[in-house]
């Protein structure tokens, strides 16, 4: 069911402290951690606690959740002290999704090419 825990989601897993994560930052509703597979010297996912599978089911589910996921890319973005910086969501696998559970990759600290690949 959309927003309860499942069991055989990483992401679930590193929210519940099953599997380790470096998190940077933690609020009631979300998560944010260091990315496994680095794309940019600042690689933050930032999640909300509960699942969904991907950011349209977070904004069709629970609009306030997903406000808050993008609110914390932005405290998360301060803290790294980024002045620019890319927020993005993969949704769907052709939009290379692999973790089917909602986060925003926060990615700064070099210069960014558009479009993206
Ligand atoms: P996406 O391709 O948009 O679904 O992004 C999934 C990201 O999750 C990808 O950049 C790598 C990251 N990732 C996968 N497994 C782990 C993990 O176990 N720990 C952390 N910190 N990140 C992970």
């Amino acid at each position: 069911m959309a927003g309860e825990p499942q069991d055989d989601c990483l992401f679930c897993k590193i929210v519940a402290g099953q599997i380790p994560a470096t998190i940077v930052r933690e609020t009631e509703t979300t998560v944010a951690f260091r990315d496994i597979n680095p794309q940019a010297p600042v690689h933050i996912l930032v999640i909300p606690k509960a699942h969904y599978e991907n950011a349209a089911a977070l904004a069709a589910g629970a609009p306030q959740l997903a406000a808050d996921v993008l609110a914390a890319t932005q405290a998360v973005a301060d803290e790294e002290k980024l002045d620019s910086y890319r927020t993005v969501f993969n949704t769907g696998g052709g939009a290379g999704q692999t973790v089917w559970h909602a986060h925003a990759h926060v990615l700064g600290g070099r210069g960014m090419q558009w479009p993206p690949g």
